[in-house]
């Protein structure tokens, strides 16, 4: 049957006749339809990898599916014959918002790369009912909506699959969802979601993500915790984490036994990659299945240990996990016991304090579980791994050297190229053919063209599309209009004070006083910002709002508005990004040097053409040794000294403030009658406060030199040529950052399958 009967099959009628929605329905069923014939003809390898991940953050699924079936152009021109857009069909898939940031990205497209390299790899996590949150604006103030993604028909499919899980006294019973992973032109893997069956959506109240956080049975899978500042949902949030590893661990054990293994063999058929703490009692409840299958204490973790890796993504303290002892027994009194051993077993060969499991108050160190329990640690960029190594874990580096490598993080070119951006692709595919989508490194060959006037010109009007299509956008969503020939200046991430965009928002404070005084800019300049800050997290929230305060000042102010403004997009998300990405020039990477562990964001916007404006910091370091001095801008201290700011505790942003007139004009414009009158002086007030006294991420350290060299960039932005030379060096050199070669990686070193 061909495919176009296939899909009007799949639709239940004619394709003219269908509504979008029925479109998307129809090609859901038939991307599975095809998924299931190739799975049932792929052989699997006796080795399994496991990553095992609190958050998925895949984004929508139907293009990339197309494009990795190979069926995308097909279907695409199937709809237009019968006077249907693909486009608009994308539209109505909603987005499963099932992450918080890079962490979670990082996990889908791993997961993408894993079924592309043709590895038996699935994805082990929670079937959250509602994604992280939706973020709407009012009075210029975040507010949180929940975010549905499960239609009648979605992406999951229901198994037979089903557990008895007891935590803390109460009997849940799982059931097993499926996601298909559809490899780019090869296997089919699965990402396997696991639910409660007494779930219940009706207990939360109407809008809002307010629910009754103590009935366990009816809300464990209900919400994506977002992040760990939010604190009244910390035992949820162990429940959560238990039903997850306990349901994995079972899957695991049946598998391996089903394909062979005695259980002490266990480390030839299963390898479990954990991504960051929050799948850690994966250990001590592996141990516990062990046992119960009579296997000896020793016995059991030693082939726990052989069986699993661990992988940390920060050196931030409030995100490595550490559960009070007495949480843990309320939700998992069976694990205790076990805990205890690892400690103990730790105490009997150390002295150093700081290297044992349960501390002094009677914290329980997630992390210190995983690297005393797992075979394999790894950072994920070089700058990142080697401060694990020097400073944050020197003490277990010391005693295993041999456990710790780096994996630099990737991306995967099948979303944040070909799906994202096709008029690039089609460039790129014409000059160097088609190479560069299986084997990333082919893009070198565009270095070729560096001096070829007709493509670089390319380069420039296919950017300036792409900020056409965002501007329309951004107009149709929310009603402010930007100049497509404008800089468009970027800065998309969660919202942290680490991250710094208080410190971009200095800088428009800058600009926007330069413009007033007469020193206009040559070219417009555009500053975006998305970002979704945790609910709880004060400041962060307080700096949303400055940015939405800058945004209606100086868009509203007909001196400026010409020369610049200020969006900040609502809701931002993996769905906006693929719009943001391709249509920017300047990429910010601005936090404080040491704490962003790499970053992926970064990877993206070069791969797109933008350059990169950042700090020494996470994969920019070696986004400046991949491009070279001339193709990025850099600014602001080194780690090491940031580092020694810290130890030394002798970092004073007031004396900065205090010194330099220029920073306080800046500083001070937070609460000038101009923004007070826009804004909440209470929150203006506090952020005012907590820059001036705190700045605990040295944004005013860095600011001068940030302002700088953000001019410099802006100025090399009208040799448009010059320009889109950097451009082209940038893409030439994106194919280290495939998520492809990450994998590759991991598995030569980590998972060795096959
Ligand atoms: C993070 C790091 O902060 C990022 O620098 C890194 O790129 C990603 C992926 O390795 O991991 N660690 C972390 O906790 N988050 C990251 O993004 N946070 C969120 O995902 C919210």
């Amino acid at each position: 049957m061909n495919l176009s009967n296939l899909l009007e099959n799949n639709c239940g009628k004619e394709i003219k006749s269908c509504t979008n929605q029925e479109i998307y329905f129809g090609l859901l069923s038939l991307v599975n339809e095809l998924a299931s014939k190739k799975e049932s003809n792929q052989n699997n390898s006796k080795k399994k990898v496991y990553y095992i991940s609190a958050e998925f953050l895949i984004g929508k699924l139907l293009s990339n599916n197309l494009i990795n079936l190979g069926i995308y152009n097909e279907i695409k021109s199937i709809l237009n014959e019968n006077g249907k857009s693909l486009s608009e069909v994308e539209e109505v898939e909603p987005e499963p918002s099932l992450g918080n940031g890079g962490l979670g990205r990082l996990a889908a497209c791993f997961l993408d790369s894993i079924a592309t390299l043709g590895l038996n790899g699935d994805g082990i996590g929670l079937n959250y009912h509602f994604g992280l949150f939706k973020q709407v604006f009012k009075n210029n103030l975040q507010s949180e909506q929940k975010n549905e993604w499960i239609e009648k028909n979605s992406w999951l499919n229901k198994t037979d699959i089903t557990y008895d899980i007891e935590c803390g006294g109460i009997k849940l019973k799982s059931r097993l969802y499926d996601i298909n992973v559809i490899g780019y032109n090869n296997r089919v893997n699965k990402l396997h979601l696991f639910d409660v069956e007494s779930i219940d959506e009706s207990i939360v109240d109407n809008g809002s993500i307010t629910f009754n956080k103590e009935d366990v049975a009816k809300n464990l899978t209900l919400f994506l915790y977002p992040d760990d500042s939010d604190e009244d949902g910390k035992l949820l949030r162990i429940y959560q984490q238990y039903f997850m590893v306990s349901n994995g661990a079972r899957l695991i054990l049946e598998e391996c036994q089903a394909k062979g293994s005695n259980l002490y063999d266990l480390n030839d058929y299963a390898v479990i990659q954990i991504n960051d703490t929050h799948p850690t009692m994966v250990i001590p409840e592996l141990i516990r299945l062990l046992i119960e299958k009579g296997i000896s204490m020793d016995d059991a973790i030693e082939i726990v240990s052989k069986t699993c890796a661990y992988t940390n993504h920060t050196i931030l303290a409030e995100a490595l996990e550490k559960w009070p002892m007495d949480y843990l027994e309320k939700v998992v009194p069976n694990l205790i016991d076990i805990i205890k051993e690892l400690d103990k077993r730790v105490r009997e060969k150390y002295d150093d304090e700081s290297l044992y499991i349960i501390d002094e108050d009677n914290r329980v160190h997630m992390a210190h579980i995983d690297i005393h329990y797992t075979f394999s640690v790894n950072g994920v960029a070089s700058l990142h791994t080697e401060i694990l190594e020097k400073n944050e874990l020197n003490n277990f580096y010391e005693i295993y050297p041999e456990k710790f490598n780096n994996k630099t993080n990737g991306i995967t070119f099948r979303r944040w190229l070909m799906h994202c951006n096709h008029e690039l692709t089609a460039l790129i595919e014409d000059l160097i053919g088609d190479g560069f989508k299986k084997d990333a490194i082919e893009l070198e060959k565009l270095q070729e063209y560096v001096n070829d006037e007709g493509v670089l010109q390319k380069l420039l009007d296919i950017k300036t599309n792409n900020k056409l299509a965002l501007k329309n956008y951004i107009k149709q969503h929310q009603g402010i209009e930007i100049d497509e020939n404008s800089i468009f200046d970027i800065q998309i991430k969660r919202l942290h004070e680490y991250k710094r965009q208080q410190m971009n928002a200095l800088y428009v404070i800058h600009k926007y006083l330069e413009i007033k005084k007469g020193n206009i800019p040559s070219t417009p300049i555009t500053v975006i910002f998305g970002a979704k800050a945790a609910p709880a997290y004060t400041i962060a929230k307080d700096i949303i709002h400055l940015i939405l305060c800058l945004q209606q000042l100086i868009n509203n102010d007909d001196e400026v508005n010409k020369y610049l403004k200020v969006v900040m997009v609502e809701n931002y998300n993996v769905t906006y990004a693929e719009k943001l990405i391709p249509a920017c020039d300047i990429s910010e990477q601005i936090s404080l040097a040491s704490k962003e562990a790499s970053g992926t964001g970064n990877m993206k916007f070069m791969l797109n053409g933008a350059l990169t404006l950042g700090t020494e910091d996470g994969a920019n370091v070696e986004i400046h040794q991949l491009v070279g001095d001339d193709n990025i801008f850099i600014f602001g201290k080194d780690s090491e000294t940031v580092i020694k700011h810290y130890e030394s505790e002798d970092y004073e942003s007031v004396d900065i403030y205090a010194r330099n007139p220029k920073i306080k004009e800046v500083v001070d414009f937070i609460i000038s009658k101009e923004l007070m009158s826009i804004g909440n002086p209470e929150n203006l007030i506090r952020l005012f406060k907590e820059i001036v006294k705190k700045d605990w991420f040295m944004a005013l350290l860095d600011l001068e030199d940030y302002t700088k060299t953000k001019e410099e960039a802006f100025k090399e932005y009208e040799d448009r040529q010059n320009w889109a030379k950097k451009m082209l060096i940038n893409i030439s050199k994106a194919g280290y950052f495939s998520s492809d070669r990450t994998i590759e990686e991991y598995n030569r070193d980590i998972w060795k399958l096959q």
